[in-house]
């Protein structure tokens, strides 16, 4: 197998940011209060977005023909932001559109489909991340420890296709920088016995919640992270897992030393905009020391998927009846 491309990065033109912000224009709908709407018209945007250059390496990248991540940098975005909110989003007067939402919706919607997830974030078709006192501890993207290398909303019934990260704020202490790294890639350094060992359904996060049992602790049902999809092979990993044999968790160890050597790192800052493939790459943050006075790391993200499910754009988080009790509770999510 050829080397696999670094994460591919493109610094857009004052001209092609000039574009993409009036294409942007028409997209008035508040995405936190009119999301059906704003949908509507992020689509309509994108189908009128000038063919160009930014618009042909961002079908390359959807149609999975490079890298598994790309860095576009120099998006548009408004010049004065507000102070980076300190609690949750849906519940802050802050709730107000920064003005970036459109921008960062469509160069998403050239990937697929905005959705959210019922249980998390309000709902919002835009999600806000930002450092919160209060998740200082836990294994979120508003927590401040390292956040673990994982594939979005891995095992759900509609993970998504793809995520893109828009810096608003960077870390102002340079800390806290997103890690991404390329599953092919890491794959290709196990041995076959290995990879084979991930296609066996032998990997369980652990839980008081789970509905199995293993050596006497509560997980969730043993599933393999390696199946075939039409589109080829398609791993789910989080570092949470864990494995129930001997040789299931030696082929995890070697997967987390090769994610680990195949992670590349990158620094989100204002206008930087990082659209990941789910399928190809998984994903992290390390640790920073957030100051929690308004001038904290602030990104805002897009999930997308090339098709929506019947029920549209906001669908269940299948995993919430496994997730552990001292987490929902540290989260506030629906039990
Ligand atoms: O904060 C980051 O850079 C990554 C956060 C993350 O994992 C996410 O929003 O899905
Ligand atoms: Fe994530």
């Amino acid at each position: 197998m050829p080397p696999r491309l670094p994460i591919s990065v493109v610094d857009l033109e004052p001209h092609a940011a000039a574009e993409l912000a009036r294409a942007a224009g028409p997209i008035r709908a508040d995405p936190y209060a009119e999301g059906d709407v704003f949908a509507r018209q992020v689509r309509a945007a994108a189908a009128s977005l000038p063919q160009g250059d930014l618009t042909a390496v961002v079908d390359h990248f959807a149609a999975q023909q490079g890298s598994s991540s790309l860095l576009i940098r120099g998006v548009p975005i408004p010049a004065s932001l507000p102070r980076t909110p300190a609690g949750s989003f849906h519940q802050q007067p802050e709730a107000r559109p920064t003005g970036a939402e459109p921008v960062l919706a469509l160069v998403g919607a050239r990937l697929g489909e905005v959705f959210a997830y019922r249980e998390w974030d309000g709902a919002h078709l835009v999600q806000n991340r930002y450092p919160v006192a209060s998740h200082h501890q836990v294994q979120t993207a508003s927590g401040a420890n390292d956040l673990v290398l994982h594939t979005e909303a891995c095992f759900t019934a509609y993970p998504p296709d793809f995520l893109a990260l828009l810096g608003l704020r960077p870390d102002p202490t340079g800390q806290a920088v997103t890690l991404v790294s390329d599953i092919p890639q890491a794959l290709a350094q196990l041995t076959p016995a290995e990879r084979g060992a991930l296609r066996e359904p032998l990997f369980v996060f652990p839980t008081d919640r789970g509905s199995y049992d293993h050596e006497g602790r509560r997980t969730t049902e043993p599933v393999p992270l390696l199946k075939d999809r039409a589109d080829g092979p398609a791993l789910e990993y989080s570092t949470l897992i864990t494995a129930i044999t001997a040789p299931a968790a030696a082929a995890l160890a070697a997967l987390e030393e090769a994610l680990g050597r195949c992670a590349q790192s990158v620094l989100l800052g204002s206008g930087d905009l990082l659209l990941i493939d789910n399928r190809q790459a998984v994903h992290g943050r390390t640790a920073f020391r957030p100051a929690y006075d308004g001038t904290d790391r602030w990104i805002q993200r897009v999930l997308l998927l090339r098709q929506l499910p019947s029920g549209g754009r906001v669908v269940p988080d299948t995993r919430l009846a496994h997730y552990p009790t001292d987490y929902i509770k540290a989260l506030a999510l629906p039990a």
